[in-house]
């Protein structure tokens, strides 16, 4: 085999193993929940966090942390501009949140049929906003809306590592 043909080959197979093992393969499984400050404020994370459970999800990274304003607009970063983004980093910076990494076949769909429309008085009966949110802004919960998107957030939150470990890849 030429030095050439060994390279491509070998870079293949690396290519491969890195996205087997970092779970690029199996898009389409994984989603970011974020509790957000007003859930944790009105100690909802119990209530919010057994929907989701009891609606077939696996929690496979948690924690609480306190946005920064920078980490809250990286995160945001598509809505930079938008009439509601001040608002939103204000919000979203107010108090600690509960990122969490979930699994689920067609988790990023079935997230948010679950907790319903963004404005919760759109949303449908027994999904999450419907149940806890007050309004468009303070609606208790985030989830990703597509499996690229699902990545990158759950990348924002969590290290490989962790990843590694509680995905059991
Ligand atoms: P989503 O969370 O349902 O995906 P996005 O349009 O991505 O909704 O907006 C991100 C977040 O920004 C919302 O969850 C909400 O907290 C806030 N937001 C969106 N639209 C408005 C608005 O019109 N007024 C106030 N806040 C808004
Ligand atoms: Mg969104």
């Amino acid at each position: 085999m030429s030095g050439f043909l060994f390279d491509v080959c070998f870079l293949t197979i690396i290519h491969l193993l890195e996205n087997y093992l970092f779970g690029d393969i199996i898009l389409g499984n994984k989603t970011l929940a974020i509790l957000k400050p007003d859930c944790v404020r009105k100690n909802l994370i119990g209530e919010v966090i057994a929907l989701i459970t009891k609606n077939g999800f696996k929690i496979k990274a948690m924690k609480m942390v306190h946005l920064t304003k920078d980490s809250a607009s990286g995160f945001y970063e598509i809505h930079t501009g938008k009439p509601f983004f001040e608002g939103l980093l204000d919000f979203m910076t107010s108090g600690p949140c509960v990122p969490i990494a979930l699994e689920k076949e067609n988790a990023v769909a079935d997230f948010r049929k679950l907790i319903g429309a963004t404005d919760p008085e759109q949303a449908e009966e027994g999904t999450i906003r419907r149940l806890f949110a007050e309004s468009k802004q303070f609606n208790i919960c985030h989830g990703s809306d597509s499996d690229e998107n699902a990545e990158k957030e759950i990348a924002h939150f969590f290290s490989r590592n962790e990843l590694l470990n509680n995905f059991g890849l």
